[in-house]
């Protein structure tokens, strides 16, 4: 251990920790633009590249870099004398000349950490003319690259690189040029971008952020010629009242629910609901595939991969090309919804489909590129029209000046709001693989679980793994979390020599909890605890907790699909895959 004074307080750090780390543990706050730290994953970004991390160590000429400069023993450091804040307001300054001036009406307004910092230091006026338009805006499915704003903080290339492995973006150029962009300035659309929103949910400023569908949706329910209905994901509910400054891990599931149906949605459902229809049609799939291995099947495809996150396939689709008949071939539960709603539910209520708009809540920005995949429409109309995040469900219920706080409780509406504990839990890493196994384990031993809950599946590890015992099979199952460590578990898939039977992956670091259109949770991992602690606690609560007890899932095979797994059920509810 070292030894160090900051802003006159004396503090112990481990030899090899950062001035900036040193300062935190002594209870000192140094602001910082370009570094960020991923949830104690051991993966930083620290370019050194903003400077206005700097401070003065006493006995040396020029300030330092807090956060690439190491604390040394006997140092003293002052972060925020006259000549460290004049430094700071320079640098911020030289930053803002060279950023567009539209606040008013950028995506990022208000929650933009370079807006924050010019209120900080009270900056008024600019002595500096710089370059503010440069760039054109590519705009994707998912995502809007606004490189104007781009202050080259680099967290972006760090999250696509360092955490997903997918390389899309990277430094290009030179000088007032200088971007971080996808190779050649290629649109996003045409590089290998899985729309996971990873880089948007640790993006400063308004350089990237998420196509906006609010609109679109406003101009749906003003018409009276159509019906609207919506449907909300489990991770929702977890994070939502973040942006209504409640506590993280705050359950708000009534409380969005009556504000969805104060907007004016004619139904309000829950993907919960198609969530435990995933597990009839992944569970049947996974339970043959198993049966077919143990009757000696040579040429049956494990581990049986979950196929419900949008992101993730994109990443498989363009990274294992080979390998497209290993995961499940079940629809994501917000397409499963769509599907489902567009047929069944539009007969009984006798509306045709294209009367039908299907909205739906996502902390997910893929999902927005995944319901416009053509697979995904019938005759060019989309199973789901319209996908928007947390963040921008949060800012239709402040626009249309709705008091959330205060809103009282209500319930999803029938039949595609009922849903069980297992639905829920799918917004956690290795909830989507806990609940197949609650119900693959009970149709394969004929048993009741005894305990639901299978602890060993749940956890923050990027990788983990677990056997579970299905009465005398021993299943061996793999769960991952970001797309790194997906990468790792799939390269044993290639070289055949998986170990795993059954493997969930989700793209977002901690599942769709830490989606990129959840509120942002500045790599707090603290935050994505509570989340998913919440979401366990929802599924406590819930009387029924595993989805092939969900008595609406029953009547829809009754009524409309017939068994699991049915043609039926095949032509609605799975689909493939492509290079
Ligand atoms: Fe997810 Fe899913 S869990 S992918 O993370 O399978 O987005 O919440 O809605 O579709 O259910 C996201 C969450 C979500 C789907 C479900
Ligand atoms: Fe990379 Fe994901 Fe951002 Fe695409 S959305 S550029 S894959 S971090």
């Amino acid at each position: 251990m070292i030894e160090l004074t900051i802003d006159k307080k004396k503090v112990q750090v481990e030899e090899g920790t950062t001035i900036l780390k040193a300062a935190r543990k002594a209870g000192v706050e140094i602001p910082t633009l370009c570094h960020f730290e991923l949830c104690d994953m051991g993966i930083e970004n620290k370019p050194g590249g903003c400077r206005i991390c700097v401070v003065e160590v006493e006995g040396r000429k020029n300030l330092a870099p807090s956060c690439i400069t190491e604390a040394q023993e006997g140092m003293v450091i002052n972060t925020h004398n006259i000549r460290v804040l004049n430094a700071r307001t320079t640098v911020l300054k030289l930053i803002i000349s060279d950023h567009p001036f539209d606040c008013l009406v950028c995506a990022k307004s208000g929650q933009c950490e370079l807006q924050s910092l010019a209120t900080q230091f009270n900056i008024r006026s600019l002595p500096y003319e710089g370059e503010q338009s440069r760039y054109r805006k590519d705009t994707s499915p998912s995502i809007i690259r606004d490189i104007d704003k781009c202050i080259m903080c680099r967290r972006c290339e760090m999250m696509c690189n360092d955490i997903q492995t997918v390389g899309a973006l990277s430094a290009v150029n030179r000088g007032f040029m200088s971007a971080v962009a996808p190779a050649f300035e290629m649109n996003l659309e045409d590089s290998p971008c899985t729309y996971c929103g990873q880089c948007l949910s640790v993006c400063p400023t308004g350089a990237l952020t998420e196509v906006d569908h609010t609109n679109d949706i406003i101009r749906a329910l003003s018409d009276s010629s159509k019906t609207v209905i919506v449907q909300t994901a489990p991770a929702v509910r977890a994070a939502l009242g973040e942006e209504f400054g409640l506590k993280p891990g705050t359950l708000v599931t009534g409380k969005m629910v009556s504000a969805l149906k104060e907007l004016g949605f004619d139904y309000v459902f829950d993907t919960d609901f198609s969530a435990d229809l995933t597990i009839m049609e992944e569970g049947t799939e996974l339970l043959q595939r198993l049966k077919a291995f143990m009757s000696g099947d040579t040429n049956v495809r494990l581990p049986i991969l979950t196929s419900c996150c949008p992101g993730w396939v994109n990443f498989f689709e363009h990274n294992f090309p080979d390998l497209l008949d290993v995961p499940s071939t079940a629809k994501s539960p917000q397409q499963m919804f769509g599907a489902i709603a567009k047929t069944y539910f539009a007969d009984k209520i006798g509306v045709s489909r294209k009367d039908l708009i299907v909205v739906s809540i996502m902390p997910c920005i893929a999902k927005k590129y995944e319901c416009q995949r053509d697979e995904f429409k019938v005759d060019g109309n989309q199973d789901v029209d319209y996908s928007i995040s947390t963040r921008e469900l949060a800012a239709f219920i402040k626009e249309a000046n709705i008091d959330f706080l205060n809103l009282p409780d209500s319930d999803f509406d029938d039949p595609l709001g009922e849903s069980t504990g297992a639905g829920v839990i799918f917004g956690n890493t290795g909830g989507v693989i806990e609940a197949a196994c609650r119900t693959a384990y009970e149709l394969y031993t004929g048993k009741k679980l005894e305990k639901v809950e299978f602890d060993n599946l749940r956890g923050m590890e990027g990788i983990r793994s677990a056997k579970v015992d299905f009465g005398g099979l021993e299943l061996n199952i793999g769960i991952a979390h970001g797309l790194g460590n997906a990468r790792k578990l799939l390269n044993e898939v290639r070289a055949g020599t998986s170990k795993y039977h059954a493997i969930e992956i989700m793209a977002c670091p901690g599942g769709c909890i830490g989606g990129g259109g959840q509120p942002y949770h500045h790599g707090k991992s603290e935050i994505l605890n509570r989340r998913a602690a919440a979401i366990y606690s929802e599924d406590k609560r819930k009387i029924i907790r595993k989805s092939h007890e969900n008595p609406s899932i029953i009547k829809l095979y009754n009524e409309f699909l017939g068994e699991p797994g049915s043609h039926k059920a095949h032509s609605l509810l799975h689909t493939e895959y492509f290079p």
